[in-house]
């Protein structure tokens, strides 16, 4: 779908591309550069991504970055040669937090698929925060080899030099989780390995002239040096029990809390793995933990690390916009109220809880009186031109904020204080973003004001914020406030008022 060819500086990003015939992307002679981020390539007919060069002569396509992207296949590949990601002959390409699904030739054991491989005197190669599930071989440096003619600068001796793979999931195999073939100097550190293929017992496979340094990974299985591969290996766990993690049947290996044969027991090698799968800075607690997570105790406990909101939720506790239950959960489905949706932008705008006003001496609202436990948050939004009442002087504030008076709410807290609550001079565009909020909408102005790209990331343009989230709940809350992760957040705690 997109062929390079001494094209350099190639960014391809925020798209899906699927059922083509050949490859999603294909990296050809002196293509340096290349990026390709949040991309979903599926059902390719070879593999998604393919970067190759003319064989010993180059010019060569180095430091490529594959970042955010879900590769994969519906059930299995169908062509001959089925992979993830194939690099040969290259130097210095990074992927990183990628997920790949189903590489796989079917069940045949003799036929070997690869989630990714880099081979053909390829260098430094860096595989991170990547998770496979259900690929044949996922991990590789070598492949299954290369012909002599792709070999960069006509050097065989190695298939592939330096280079680390670190923090990365695999979650089934039919083959070894990690294959390195004639790897020099290869580094396999924090990997949580769970290779389910039952004929060979090894999670790690070190194979001909391959040598290098396997450390703190969680292995379901055991490594093997075979054919005079080398390695030294050290603080990993071997034959792991699937009890160490929170809910590996859905994906989810990270550590509980009772995983003490993994947490603070890994060896300090932060200058090669300075962080988790989850971007957290290692080592959190006494010392680093062995596998893909480091254990971190929640600050709520129905929020761990594996939830989808997670980082958003602890950046809003920790600016004192949202708090949890007296027994600790946080309770992120719950639905929003108006009361409670107040008491969040009134200790945003106010910059604290402690630094929102006591209210005045008499109530606004007729159903929120001074006695009302949201009494001065109310006012304060009120006050603030943030919240308006109904026609007959109530608030309502029992009734669930839906996502129409959430951007209300929002643009008012965003536009200078000179120019609210009516947005004076925006204009909406006459077209509607969003198929469901046409222009006679009631909030119509505001919707379209938050989802300006300079406000707001309120999530993919094609797909409307009302039907993706009717109704608001207290994860959804927290992506209004705090820094975009994704696709979601608009960074209003950076936005507001103080
Ligand atoms: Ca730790
Ligand atoms: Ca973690």
């Amino acid at each position: 779908m997109f062929k390079l060819y001494r094209s350099p500086h190639f960014t391809a990003e925020n798209m899906t591309l699927r059922d083509v015939y050949w490859h999603c992307v294909q990296v050809n002679e002196d293509s340096d550069y290349c990026t390709l981020r949040n991309l979903v390539m599926w059902d390719a007919g070879e593999g998604p991504v393919k970067v190759t060069s003319p064989g010993h002569s180059g010019p060569y396509s180095d430091y490529g970055l594959i970042e955010d992207c879900v590769i994969g296949y519906t059930t299995q590949g169908m062509r001959d040669v089925v992979e993830g990601i194939d690099i040969v002959g290259s130097v210095g390409w990074v992927i990183r937090n990628c997920e790949f699904y189903n590489v796989t030739k079917g069940p045949d054991p003799d036929l070997v698929g690869y989630g990714f491989f880099a081979k053909g005197n390829s260098q430094d190669t860096v595989v991170e925060g990547c998770y496979f599930e259900n690929c044949d071989i996922p991990l590789s440096f070598g492949g299954g080899g290369t012909a002599p003619e792709w070999f960069r600068d006509g050097d065989m001796t190695y298939e592939h030099r330096g280079g680390i793979m670190r923090n990365n999931v695999v979650n089934g195999t039919k083959d070894v989780a990690i294959y390195m073939n004639s790897a020099h100097d290869f580094k396999v550190y924090n990997n949580t390995l769970w290779s389910t293929f039952a004929g060979y017992d090894s999670s790690i496979d070190s194979r001909f002239n391959s040598s290098g340094e396997i450390a703190n990974n969680i292995c379901s299985q055991y490594y093997h040096l075979r054919d005079g591969g080398a390695a030294t290996e050290h603080h990993n766990l071997w034959h792991a029990s699937l009890s160490l993690f929170e809910d590996p049947g859905s994906g989810n290996f990270h550590l509980v809390s009772g995983a003490t044969s993994a947490i603070d027991q890994g060896a300090d090698l932060t200058a090669d793995v300075p962080t988790d799968m989850d971007g957290q800075t290692r080592p959190i607690g006494a010392a680093v933990d062995i596998g893909a997570d480091e254990y971190r105790t929640p600050t709520f406990s129905d929020v761990t690390d594996a939830h989808w909101a997670v980082r958003q939720v602890e950046a809003c506790a920790a600016a004192g916009v949202v708090g949890g239950f007296p027994d600790g959960t946080y309770r992120p489905s719950l639905p929003v109220t108006r009361d409670q949706m107040a008491v969040y932008i009134s200790r945003a705008l106010a910059g604290g809880d402690e630094f929102v006003p006591t209210g005045p001496a008499s109530a606004t609202f007729s159903d929120v009186p001074t006695d009302h436990w949201a009494f001065k948050y109310v006012e304060y939004a009120a006050a603030q031109d943030i919240v308006a009442g109904y026609d007959d002087g109530t608030y309502r504030p029992t009734i669930q904020v839906d996502r129409a008076q959430m951007a209300v709410f929002i643009a008012r807290a965003v536009v200078s204080p000179t120019n609210r609550p009516d947005l004076p001079g925006y204009s909406p565009p006459d077209t509607p973003t969003f198929p469901d909020v046409a222009s006679d909408h009631w909030a119509y102005k505001y919707i379209e004001y938050i989802a300006q790209p300079s406000v707001a990331v309120i999530g993919p343009t094609s797909s409307s914020p009302e039907t993706r989230w009717p109704s608001m709940s207290r994860e959804h809350l927290t992506c209004l406030y705090s820094p975009p992760v994704g696709h979601c957040g608009i960074n209003l705690l950076s936005k507001v008022r103080r």
